[in-house]
């Protein structure tokens, strides 16, 4: 059983000390890390083990070299987390957790802006929620960048889809200071639970 996993949403390069800084980016990153000690912590044994008890999926925002949310290509963010560019990478201490198949990239269309992570797929093709449901997942705990993209719109699609959502508060790092208040008030708002 499987009734608990983490989903850590664009912990990239580029959003953390690259063209689309987050703030508090590089303290979400340290406190995913602790947490993520303490949900495996007294569980014991290999690395393997401890993701067969809590498994870690990761979401990459992977764009195309000129995807359409680019300002050069009239969108509204700088060029990021392009595919194949260390912006694009998984933060070094999180990555040995990271393995091909938790691992769902989102963005890769260049037509399509895609900020929630629901619906992106791993190297085989299977979508976030369809691995959450294989591995009988109940409750999600979420973190990542940014709270008001990416982390707000993965946490509403989770909680329609019907799973319990625990957003970690420590855990997530934000375009702007009052959009990250903004957004967790209004999350709070429809029941996902600000831990
Ligand atoms: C995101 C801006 C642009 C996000 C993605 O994942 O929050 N934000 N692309
Ligand atoms: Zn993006």
């Amino acid at each position: 059983m499987h009734n608990s996993a983490l989903v850590v949403v664009d912990m990239l390069y580029d959003f953390i000390d690259g063209s689309l800084a987050c703030l508090n980016a590089e303290n979400a990153v340290k406190a995913t890390l602790a947490a993520i000690d303490s949900k495996t912590k007294g569980q014991g044994g290999e690395e393997h083990e401890i993701l067969d008890t809590f498994p870690i999926l990761f979401i990459r925002d992977h764009h195309p070299a000129d995807h359409s949310s680019f300002k050069d290509q009239g969108g509204i963010w700088p060029s990021h987390c392009v595919a194949g560019t260390r912006g694009s990478e998984i933060h070094q201490s999180l990555a040995p957790y990271a393995s091909e198949e938790l691992t769902f990239d989102k963005g890769c269309d260049r037509d399509t802006e895609q900020y929630s992570g629901f619906e992106a797929v791993n190297n085989a093709g299977q979508p976030l929620a369809e691995v959450l449901e294989l591995l009988d997942t109940t409750d999600v705990y979420v973190c990542g960048i940014a709270t008001e993209y990416c982390v707000r719109n993965t946490c509403e699609d989770l909680q329609k889809a019907g799973f319990k959502v625990h957003l970690l508060k420590d855990c997530i790092a934000y375009v702007d200071l009052q959009g990250h208040q903004k957004a967790l008030a209004e999350m709070a708002a429809k029941g996902i639970s600000i831990e």
